[in-house]
């Protein structure tokens, strides 16, 4: 058993570096796969079970004399936030976010950080308790990492918990440009309550305008684009699990905005952040957790067999790109507009007398193309028809025959006979609803 005291003595030092090259073969040679998966086989022997990124991947590192060993690379990229939508990004290492560092509640660890941007940059490790010369903030703790030099960074990891990083210069800029990533530290003591699958990824908004292929830093409000790990639904990974597993969740939030994050189907515990795993008592029932601008939070729930929704709960914020400017039309009879622009715009077609919802429906049949490289409000398809989403959502896809450690896309439920809503009537007068007397 390796405590903080005895790492600090001779043979606790010895202790740990014999702990630590356990986990070397593990990843040796292990390369990142920047489309999106880990290698659940590249994980065996690991002290702890490694949390699965969505739509990321975890760097790698080397055992250096008992020092885990990374290196982050601070770059311009292109980012694809879903197909028919790309950008100029920053991130690290050919990604935004970066890599998910791993590491565990005892390690020293020694981060190299190179710059290839073409200003300054430092990184922040945040919630980390950790020297002052350490902890990034660029003028204040270290002089800036100039484009081209490579700093380091080097401490103790004496804490576990859910936590992130990210530039402390210019970080308007740069965080808005999408750099930041996970990095979570896992408990010496192991897991008092074992958890299945452990999920990870992080909130951001982005200002990338219809038409433009880089995001806007200077925006404060109206942001355009949601995501989870720079991703919009449908392009974000679903949570898949087997029945009866114990699935956890973390989430950070490094973007301009709260985000209540509510999943349909269990009533989960709020059970950790970057605080660690909290003591039983302090857990609490929620079916929507607010995880606020610069907060992470951990919920853990039972998987049950369906496909159950998993988003934020701002309706804005699962949509994409919208012109937030234009009137009402709710209501409106725009047929004889309609005919005057057709004189015009043959083939114009107005909207949203009756709602949004027709919109995905225009637009995924070829109408009302809005202007290149920008995604349509409302995407996604699901096995009854259009899902009318976006942004900030994903699928919860619980299956009786998923086999531990694999987290391929099952497809869409196969619902049991009967227990499924379904029409009973076509006339609008049906039964005899009752009403509040006038
Ligand atoms: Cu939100």
């Amino acid at each position: 058993m390796i405590t903080r005291r005895n790492l600090i003595s001779g043979a606790g030092v010895g202790a740990l570096a014999s702990l630590v090259s356990v986990y070397k073969p593990a990843y040796a040679g292990q390369a990142p796969d920047v489309a999106g998966h880990q290698d659940a086989a590249g994980t065996a022997g690991l002290p702890y079970r490694p949390v699965k990124t969505l739509n990321g991947w975890t760097l790698p590192y080397r055992v250096n004399k008992g020092v885990k060993e990374f290196h982050l690379v601070a770059e311009e990229i292109e980012h694809e936030f879903a197909p028919g939508s790309v950008a100029k990004c920053w991130g690290y290492n050919g990604t935004t976010p970066g890599p998910t560092i791993e590491a565990v509640e005892g390690d020293r660890v020694r981060i190299f950080v190179t710059n290839r941007l073409h200003e300054h940059t430092t990184v922040h490790w945040h919630g980390f308790i950790l020297p002052p010369g350490m902890d990034g903030v660029g003028g204040l703790n270290q002089p800036h990492i100039q484009p081209g030099e490579t700093y380091v960074y080097e401490f103790d990891l004496v804490q576990h918990g859910t936590h992130m990083y990210h530039p402390h210069a210019d970080e308007m800029t740069q965080m808005a440009y999408g750099m930041m990533g996970s990095f979570i530290i896992h408990p010496q003591a192991g897991e008092q309550l074992a958890i299945d699958r452990d999920y990870c990824f992080l909130l951001h908004n982005w200002a990338l305008h219809p038409g433009t292929y880089r995001p806007n830093p200077a925006i404060m409000v109206d942001f355009d684009l949601w995501t989870f790990n720079s991703k919009v639904f449908p392009a974000i990974d679903p949570l898949v699990a087997r029945t009866g597993e114990r699935i956890r969740v973390r989430v950070g939030n490094l973007s301009m905005w709260n985000h209540p994050i509510h999943v349909h189907g269990v009533e989960y515990h709020v059970t950790g952040s970057d605080g660690g795993r909290w003591p039983r008592s302090q857990w609490r029932r929620e079916v929507t957790e607010i995880v606020g601008v610069g907060q992470m939070r951990d919920i853990e729930f039972t998987g049950v067999a369906g496909d159950w929704a998993f988003h934020c709960h701002m309706a804005h914020h699962t949509m994409n790109a919208m012109g937030h400017d234009i009137p009402n039309t709710t209501g409106v009879d725009q047929t004889a507009i309609q005919r005057e622009i057709r004189s015009i715009l043959p083939g114009y077609m107005a909207m949203g007398r009756f709602g949004m919802a027709e919109h995905q429906e225009h637009t995924s049949g070829g109408m009302h193309a809005g202007p290149e490289n920008t995604l349509p409000m409302m995407m996604g398809t699901g096995p009854f028809g259009n899902i009318e989403m976006g942004g900030m959502f994903t699928v919860v896809k619980v299956r009786d025959d998923m086999q531990p450690g694999d987290f391929s896309d099952p497809g869409w439920y196969q619902y049991p006979e009967g227990k499924i809503a379904r029409r009973v009537s076509t006339d609008p007068n049906f039964g005899n609803p009752p009403r509040r007397p006038a």
